[in-house]
């Protein structure tokens, strides 16, 4: 006689299917974005996906930072994507082939065993390391785990500081959309619309197979994509001379909270922090200084293509600095998500911090009124579309630094509600990739890993 069997309700909370997600994106050292669209290891993405991964399991986590910095150049940079060699070339375009780091790399040291691409995207890496350890101090010390990856994002940090002020004025400039990580922001199209676009004919877009056109970048901004990388390539992957130059308000701040994470972990090998904190202060500085516009209420991005760092301003001013001490290059004049981030600095002046908690629930942004997550661009901007990736939609990620930059100002009734909100899309989309910032509709890769990872976080 057959036995009755009741098998139990299947466990179908959030935290058990973000932990799905993040399972089946992990290939055995690290975890993939999306297995249909991004099927390698991403820069930034891996750095939000060890702060999810950390609950789950602190060795991995530890596991999916290493396997990104033993990717690093000789010079010090952080490649966007660390490409598994099992994966087909035409799974993803551009593909190693494109990218040649083994050998275009070469004078700029990047390594011999793995193919990477030549641009960096964001440093939240220190910032995740940091946090990583927190999960797990004992495992963490016990595998030397800081220890191992201090040096490696102390250089990091290095080559930002060093080969990338190219407006002169301390602050970090990205030489290609795809590095801020924000890839068609309206921020592009001014400094875009000057680069000569590659030929369409001249490469396969292989995003397409995976995601509706009318969600993704143009053909033609894919066009002017290959040509900064490939003229960046051509140069060897030296810095200073490209088209495109332009110094981003999140990149920076994510940056400066890094650095001050950076100090913390220098404190916990039994060094001195000190000289770190006052490098993230000064950065803070040069950020208010360079991107904040009191008018507006946010920080907007500065073009400084074509001005040559160094170079002192004419009548002999400052590096960076026009005559009468005006900073060179122009502010960009769209409001994107990436002007809230700095509210994540801790040491931001205070009258800042309330403005921007201000310009993300007014018209612009609409937090806690007509958006249910911080969308991506302007709902007032000529460009704005709630679709299209980067012009509109709202990001996993970007509402979950707000988050932690709402409740680290004193905001805790909004930042419980976004953090519920985010909690709530997330489960609601399948872990999307982004969503429609009024009706939450799912846009893009269901599935995706930062996303599960920073609900995970939430959850914790
Ligand atoms: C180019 C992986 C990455 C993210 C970026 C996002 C998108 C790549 C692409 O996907 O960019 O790097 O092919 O569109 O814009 O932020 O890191 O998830």
């Amino acid at each position: 006689r057959e036995i009755a069997y009741d098998p139990p309700a299947p466990d179908t909370s959030l935290h058990v299917r973000a932990a799905r997600v993040l399972e089946a994106n992990w290939t055995g050292a690290s975890t993939v974005p999306s297995r249909s669209l991004y099927p390698h290891q991403w820069s930034w993405d891996s750095a939000f996906i060890a702060i999810g991964l950390r609950h789950l399991s602190p060795l991995r986590a530890q596991t999916e930072l290493e396997t990104l910095l033993a990717a690093q150049w000789g010079d010090g940079r952080v490649p966007h994507i660390v490409f598994n060699p099992s994966v087909p070339l035409d799974a993803y375009f551009p593909s190693p082939d494109f990218w040649r780091s083994s050998t275009a790399g070469r004078a700029a040291g990047a390594p011999r065993t793995v193919q990477t691409s030549g641009i960096v995207q964001p440093p939240v890496h220190a910032l995740a390391a940091w946090l990583v350890h927190c999960a797990d101090p004992g495992l963490s010390r016990a595998r030397g785990f800081l220890a191992g990856v201090y040096p490696r994002l102390a250089a990091w940090h290095r080559y930002l500081l060093h080969r990338r002020d190219l407006g002169g004025g301390g602050l970090v400039s990205v030489v290609h959309p795809w590095e801020q990580g924000m890839d068609n922001s309206p921020c592009w199209d001014a400094p875009l619309s000057r680069i000569t676009p590659a030929p369409a004919r001249s490469f396969r877009r292989a995003d397409l197979d995976h995601g509706a056109a009318e969600d993704r970048p143009t053909d033609l901004d894919y066009g002017r994509y290959v040509r900064l990388a490939t003229d960046y390539r051509d140069r060897e992957y030296a810095d200073g001379d490209g088209e495109f130059a332009v110094e981003d308000p999140a990149f920076n701040a994510l940056l400066i909270a890094s650095e001050h994470a950076l100090a913390r972990i220098a404190e916990e090998l039994g060094a001195a922090g000190t000289a770190r904190h006052a490098r993230a202060e000064r950065l803070t500085a040069a950020l208010t200084e360079r991107l904040w516009d009191p008018a507006e209420g946010m920080f907007f991005c500065r073009d400084v293509s074509g001005v040559r760092a160094g170079s002192p301003g004419e009548e002999g001013g400052q590096p960076g600095t026009a005559p009468g001490g005006r900073p060179r290059g122009e502010l960009i004049p769209e409001r994107s998500v990436s002007g809230l981030i700095p509210l994540l600095l801790p040491t931001l002046p205070r009258d800042i911090a309330a403005t921007l908690v201000r310009t993300t629930s007014g018209p612009h942004f609409g937090l806690g009124g007509t958006t249910r997550l911080v969308p991506s661009y302007d709902l007032l901007g000529e460009a704005f579309d709630p679709h299209r990736y980067w012009r509109g939609p709202a990001w996993f990620n970007t509402s979950w630094l707000l988050e932690r930059g709402l409740r680290l100002h004193g905001e805790r009734g909004r930042a419980d509600a976004l953090r519920r909100a985010i909690l709530h899309t997330a489960d609601a989309t399948d872990f999307a990739e982004y969503v429609d910032p009024y009706t939450g509709e799912a846009c893009g890769a269901t599935g995706f890993g930062w996303t599960a990872a920073l609900a995970l976080d939430l959850l914790h």
